[in-house]
């Protein structure tokens, strides 16, 4: 079969702008592609919702891939072990009911699970503004090429919208910090310092609505509220994932 290049190019760009505006206005839309946000979107989409991820980086998997000082290692507690095995990411068990897991499979089996039950993957792609009209909801997320941003180059921006936004950012708790600049109305305390225990317990109670529209996930749900962090162990992040879809799925 003759390769023609130009039909190799029109067949990405056909595609991907369909998709794109298929994706022009969904039920979710997770920024960023840790843990948090690949159970949240995953889960959400299962049940059918039209979900985006959006990740600035060229691949998703966040501060997953390099587990424990980049030792491809992760650690789960009890409470957890459940989430792995609804994933399919195998483990053993260690000295004082931990489950250890290989970092990259973690990342790739939450990823196959996201990709499996329809989420659309946006990648390069930075969130890089919010839209709040009169209703007082973030509404839409206002998105640029990531290369745009670090070239700082001057180009305006593009906008989808969302029935519910979920700040799955990680420590910089990018969308909560915007909401806070821009309205004034939230305010992102800060993650603290090393406090495994602590941090853990308290992620999940920590993940929930914090603005009309804007629900926090993972470590940025312990940004937003000035708690600690917890390093290398992730059952408190798969958890967090799982109640932000939760707390999503009761209203919509
Ligand atoms: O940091 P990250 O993995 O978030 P998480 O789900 O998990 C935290 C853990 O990895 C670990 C930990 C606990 O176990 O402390 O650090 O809370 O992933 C966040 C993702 O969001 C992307 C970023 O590139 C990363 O992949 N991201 C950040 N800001 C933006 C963004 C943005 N403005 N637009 C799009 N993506």
């Amino acid at each position: 079969m003759a390769l023609d290049e130009v039909t190799i190019t029109r067949a990405i760009l056909a595609e991907q702008l369909r998709i794109l505006m298929e994706h022009l206005e969904l039920d979710v839309g997770v920024v960023g592609g840790g843990p948090s946000g690949l159970v949240c979107a995953a889960l959400v989409a299962e049940r059918g919702k039209s979900c985006a991820l959006i990740e600035k980086k060229l691949s998703v998997g966040g501060g997953m891939w390099g587990g424990g000082m980049m030792f491809p290692r992760i650690v789960v507690q009890e409470e957890a072990r459940r989430l792995l095995e609804r994933f399919d990411i195998s483990y053993t068990e260690q000295a004082g009911n931990y489950f250890v897991a290989s970092s990259v499979e973690a990342v790739a089996k939450l990823t196959a699970a996201a990709c499996d039950a329809g989420v659309e993957f946006m990648n390069l792609t930075t969130v890089e503004d919010v839209v709040i009209k009169e209703s007082g909801r973030v509404s839409g997320l206002v998105i640029n090429w990531t290369a745009v941003e670090m070239a700082r180059l001057h180009v305006d921006p593009l906008t989808i919208s969302c029935r519910f936004t979920v700040d799955a950012t990680g420590h910089d708790a990018c969308i909560a910090s915007l909401v806070e600049r821009k309205t004034g109305a939230i305010r992102v305390k800060g993650e603290r310092s090393m406090w495994a225990e602590r941090a853990e317990s308290q992620v999940v109670h920590h993940t929930k609505e914090v603005y009309p529209g804007l629900i926090v996930t993972g470590m940025a749900a312990n940004a937003v509220a000035g708690e600690h962090r917890m390093g290398p162990i992730f059952g408190g992040m798969l958890l967090s994932g799982e109640k932000a879809a939760q707390l999503i799925l009761e209203r919509i």
